[in-house]
């Protein structure tokens, strides 16, 4: 099959997700060609079968905001026509779906039949989607998908609660390589964070409010008066200032540590006793299965979809969005029993394993399957 995938290109959930997908997909024989504005930060090393196609911003001395829909759109047609793409996968309705349905109207009056999917991943429906500037077009547009995909349960309904569509959504988790969360021995980094043998609490995000990250530093604030630890906070973002200024009023910046972004996050997360994810909303919470995956228990709000992930009393524990009192507590009980924290440890990962990456290219490959073969029904007039 020859697949064209559109999405962010940046670290953020629906990139990674999408990037890792067609890589997955091209190791199993498909031809992948990535449309974004940037390289996919994943994309980094060559892989046979994957191809990448840069979509330039047009820049005009009258333009305050580039026709970013347009051009992509335009490329997408393009690409559709010069490789002859069987499907578009588009991640993250905003404003992908849109640009995908200009693209196959466009290539419909050429007298081809494009199917589109849109996957959506959370704050494309929760946030940015249903904002009252944008919704009737990203309603229109996904509803016009030839196939549409969520990625947690909870997502699937609350798209149906906030747009008026009446297309079959299909629920395909997000995955995990866990080739890429092999436990190693990451001691050194152990050494040189937590020089005396602390245990480590770690949060990873985009640092944005959705995340409530001042919640992350109060549950640490309350846990490091009773267990000796340090706090990691990887990402950047708009929050990162009011966060630093936090952790200063809290008196807790001794203990914390803002490492910004970083490519590895596996082998920080590898060193972690207790993976902290406070967000008001979450469709899924890779981050936090990216976690269990290194056997790292998860402390989280009951927000959105991490429940499917994070099994409360097993996987970690789950708590109501903004009780930090709940969480420090719950952080404590785990830390200070290590019997329970080796179960939970154990439990984390053996759950991250119902979610490896091989079980869900199959999910999107029969996927793919009927949405072409509806396709293949539709009669094209020009
Ligand atoms: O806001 C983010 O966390 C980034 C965002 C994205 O699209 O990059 O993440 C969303 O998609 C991820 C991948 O499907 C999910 O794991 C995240 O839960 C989701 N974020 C939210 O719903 C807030």
């Amino acid at each position: 099959m020859k697949i064209g995938i559109v999405c962010y290109p940046t670290y953020g959930g629906s990139g990674v997700v999408a990037t890792e997908l067609g890589k997955g997909l091209a190791r199993r024989g498909h031809d992948v060609h990535f449309i974004t504005y940037r390289m996919p930060v994943r994309l980094s090393t060559f892989q046979e079968r994957v191809y990448y196609h840069e979509v330039t911003p047009l820049d005009y001395a009258l333009f305050d905001f580039s026709p970013y829909e347009s051009t992509l759109a335009s490329k997408m047609v393009n690409v559709v026509l010069k490789e002859g793409l069987d499907l578009l996968h588009v991640h993250y309705a905003v404003p992908h779906t849109t640009a995908a349905y200009l693209a196959k109207k466009i290539l419909l009056a050429k007298g081809i039949y494009i199917p589109i999917v849109t996957t959506l991943h959370g704050t494309d429906i929760t946030l940015v989607g249903i904002d009252e500037s944008i919704a009737p077009v990203i309603e229109f547009c996904i509803q016009k998908s030839d196939g549409v995909t969520s990625v947690s349960e909870d997502l699937r309904a609350n798209t149906y609660d906030h747009f008026d569509i009446e297309c079959d959504i299909k629920v395909i988790p997000n995955f995990i390589d866990m080739s890429r969360f092999e436990p190693d021995d990451k001691d050194h980094f152990k050494k040189l964070l937590a020089p005396a043998g602390e245990k480590i609490l770690i949060h990873v995000s985009n640092f944005r409010k959705v995340k409530r990250i001042q919640d992350v530093i109060k549950v640490f604030q309350i846990v490091q008066q009773q267990v000796p630890s340090k706090l990691l906070l990887i990402g950047d973002g708009p929050e990162r200032g009011p966060m630093e200024r936090i952790a200063e009023e809290l008196g807790v910046t001794e203990h914390t540590r803002f490492l910004g972004k970083q490519d590895a996050i596996e082998e920080l997360m590898a060193i972690a006793d207790l993976f902290l994810l406070t967000s008001e909303k979450e469709s899924f919470g890779l981050v936090a299965l990216e976690a269990m995956a290194c056997g790292v228990p998860v402390i989280s709000s009951n927000a959105g979809g991490i429940s499917e992930v994070n099994v409360h009393g097993q996987t970690g524990y789950l708590s109501e969005i903004g009780d930090y009192e709940d969480m420090a507590q719950n952080s404590i009980a785990l830390l200070t029993d290590e019997e329970r924290l080796l179960q939970f440890r154990e439990s984390a990962r053996q759950r991250a394993q119902e979610f490896e990456l091989s079980k869900i290219l199959g999910m999107y490959e029969s996927y793919y399957d009927q949405v072409l073969d509806k396709a293949s029904q539709i009669t094209v007039r020009t």
